[in-house]
């Protein structure tokens, strides 16, 4: 399935008509916006972008949403907080599920929650993942865990699945209409999805935040094993040998997103719920890695992180702003990402196009 865009940044320039023609275009301007189902796909952000669409056999202008799963380790680092911002402001996406992956699911369901009652979304169910205990990995602590100590997953007014990966079979399968999974996380759930129900991947799309194909960490000229597929390999050679479209952000373009000087100002100032339980989860995930003692006392007033799985939701609505291959992409049993020519093709997002629009982007969809 192509991604072409889409691109419906008509304006309407009546400035020159008789007041008659005016109302005709007023009018018709009112029609066109109703037509759209409201579903208010922006127009003209700050930084020029055109309206976000692409093509799927659905039409976004039409104001058809993408049904989608966001899977994610939220907790661990910081940037799946801000990607659920993003997708939480992103009215192309109609978010179905959000499922919590690997150690602590449980806060990390918290987290989301909590989210969700703050930006008043509590439509949204939340799955409980598979918790993938003992394994002595550091990384998969949930640094965010303070933030929820008080949080009862029990008040949460909306639905909670203790069952999270039935609850993604379920989801997909019972769904009218292709479902796109957004993954940010490693792969255990997803891969249990798959061993329990094979057909979810006929019926759903894949997007995530995994791999290093050329770049590596920090943007140094070489692969490297990143984390989200070398922490469960098995897992992620399973769903990326899959029978779905599958596309992926690598640390090629993920791994160099970072937010500072004059737009980071813009998300610290806001003051929105939503930004402020962005910089309150950004505090106390800086305070429990200890990076705010360790590094950078002034890290929170200064910059976000690198903000890689922002760019799995982006690739959900458009790809306009990065350069997409074709590669075949085999995961190696030491957790690579290699090009192999026999192996699966994946959509592989390699470099950006226009990596200073997309940060201008993601700025302007959290401070809507
Ligand atoms: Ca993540």
């Amino acid at each position: 399935m192509s991604r072409a865009k889409v691109l419906t940044n008509a304006r309407f320039r009546g400035a020159a008509l008789p007041i008659k023609s005016r109302w005709i275009v007023v009018l018709g301007s009112l029609v066109l916006f109703l037509v759209m189902n409201c579903s208010c796909v922006p127009n003209n952000n700050s930084s020029g972008q055109e309206t976000l669409s692409r093509s799927k056999g659905q039409d976004l202008s039409q104001g058809k949403k993408i049904p989608v799963i966001f899977d994610t380790d939220i907790g661990s680092d910081i940037d799946d907080t801000w990607a659920l911002a993003l997708l939480l402001q992103s009215p192309e996406l109609d978010i179905k599920l959000i499922t919590t992956v690997t150690g602590d699911t449980l806060s990390r369901a918290k987290i989301v929650a909590k989210i969700l009652e703050i930006t008043g979304r509590t439509d949204i169910p939340v799955g409980i993942g598979a918790p993938v205990l003992g394994v002595p990995i550091r990384s998969q602590r949930c640094y965010q865990k303070s933030w929820v100590k008080d949080y009862k997953l029990s008040s949460y007014p909306g639905t909670i699945y203790q069952d999270g990966v039935k609850a993604l079979v379920d989801t997909i399968m019972n769904s009218p209409e292709p479902i796109t999974v957004i993954s940010v996380g490693p792969l255990p759930n997803i891969a249990a999805a798959l061993e329990r129900e094979p057909r979810i991947a006929e019926k759903a799309e894949f997007i995530g935040m995994q791999g290093s194909i050329r770049i590596g960490y920090d943007g140094r000229p070489r692969a490297d094993r990143e984390y989200n597929v070398v922490q469960f390999v098995k897992e992620a050679q399973k769903v990326f040998t899959s029978a779905w479209n599958m596309t992926i952000t690598p640390l090629d373009t993920c791994g160099i997103v970072k937010l500072k000087g004059e737009k980071y100002q813009k998300v610290l100032k806001r003051n929105s719920p939503l930004t402020r339980a962005i910089i309150e989860g950004y505090r106390e995930w800086l305070k429990n890695t200890k990076k705010l003692k360790k590094l950078d006392k002034d890290k929170i007033n200064t910059s976000s992180t690198i903000l890689c799985d922002t760019v799995a939701v982006y690739l959900a609505m458009s790809t306009e702003l990065v350069q997409m291959e074709k590669l075949g992409i085999r995961v190696t049993d030491r957790g690579y990402t290699i090009i192999d020519n026999k192996a699966k093709v994946i959509n592989c997002a390699t470099k950006w196009k226009d990596l200073n629009a997309f940060e201008d982007f993601l700025v302007d969809r959290l401070t809507k």
